[in-house]
């Protein structure tokens, strides 16, 4: 079985280099898919200059187009490419916050799972050096989210770290379109693939992540007030109503 790690990076010059080393060096993953999205520093360059890894590839954007374009562009490619159903996808945020230590066990909680979230609320689950309003809207939104469009045995649905059968992601291309999987092109996009994977009946389960964004360098990517119109909008796009419709298309 092999594991591709999938990177969004958005001017992640001081960052992604340290994460490319640690995931060298735990010898985790057999690939790197890096989408650059329009990165005006030497994100690219750094990707490029990493020879003593497992592959990479880049794949660039011409503008910055945000992290659900990122995402729809990497699933796109991920789901066309040469990976076999049953391979795993990881994708993680490019600035360092995560540790790549977990992949293994994400990918064993994947016998019995086609999603796998590495989750700061579950048991076990921790953050470090988050600012109070950031953890405030993180944990409103899956509190949000978890009352609306619940997902059992997810309590974390904006965690950009998961592991994922590829199988699933093809039948969500399948059913709705790269286009249509991701419409959001903001960090609701998370949210989003969740929502949809779980309607195909996707099985979800948490490990317990320890966030450690003391270690971030720089300021979030995160626009506030265009992150809560994100999950306003894939609230009305995911709906039951949608389903129905789907299903008679
Ligand atoms: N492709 C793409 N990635 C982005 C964009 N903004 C942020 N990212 C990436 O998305 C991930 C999450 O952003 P980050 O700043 O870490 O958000 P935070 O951890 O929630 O504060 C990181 O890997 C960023 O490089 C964007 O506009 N496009
Ligand atoms: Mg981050």
């Amino acid at each position: 079985m092999q594991r591709w790690l999938v990177i969004p990076a958005y001017n992640e010059e001081r960052a992604l280099p340290r994460l490319l080393g640690r995931v060298a060096a735990l010898g985790v993953v057999d690939g790197v898919l890096v989408v650059d999205d329009g990165s005006s520093d030497g994100t690219v360059a750094c990707v490029e200059a990493w020879h003593d890894g497992p592959r990479a590839q880049v794949v660039r954007h011409g503008t910055n187009r945000g992290l659900g374009a990122a995402m729809r562009t990497a699933l796109s490619a991920i789901t066309a490419g040469p990976l076999a159903d049953d391979d795993m996808v990881v994708t993680m945020d490019a600035d360092d916050t995560h540790d790549p230590a977990l992949i293994p066990r994400m990918c064993a909680a994947a016998v019995e799972a086609d999603v796998v979230v590495a989750s700061r609320y579950c048991p076990g689950g921790r953050e470090f050096g988050l600012a109070w309003h950031r953890k405030v809207l993180s944990r409103a939104a899956s509190a949000f989210l978890g009352l609306m469009r619940p997902v059992p045995g997810v309590r974390d649905y904006s965690c950009g770290f998961r592991a994922y059968r590829v199988r699933i992601l093809r039948e969500a291309v399948a059913r709705y379109g790269a286009d249509g999987l991701v419409t959001t092109d903001g960090f609701a996009c998370m949210a989003e693939i969740l929502l949809r994977l779980h309607r195909l009946g996707a099985r979800c389960v948490e490990v317990p992540l320890e966030l450690h964004y003391e270690r971030k360098e720089g300021r979030s990517k995160m626009r506030i007030a265009r992150t809560i119109r994100g999950y306003a909008q894939i609230l009305r796009a995911v709906s039951p109503a949608e389903d129905i419709l789907a299903r008679q298309r």
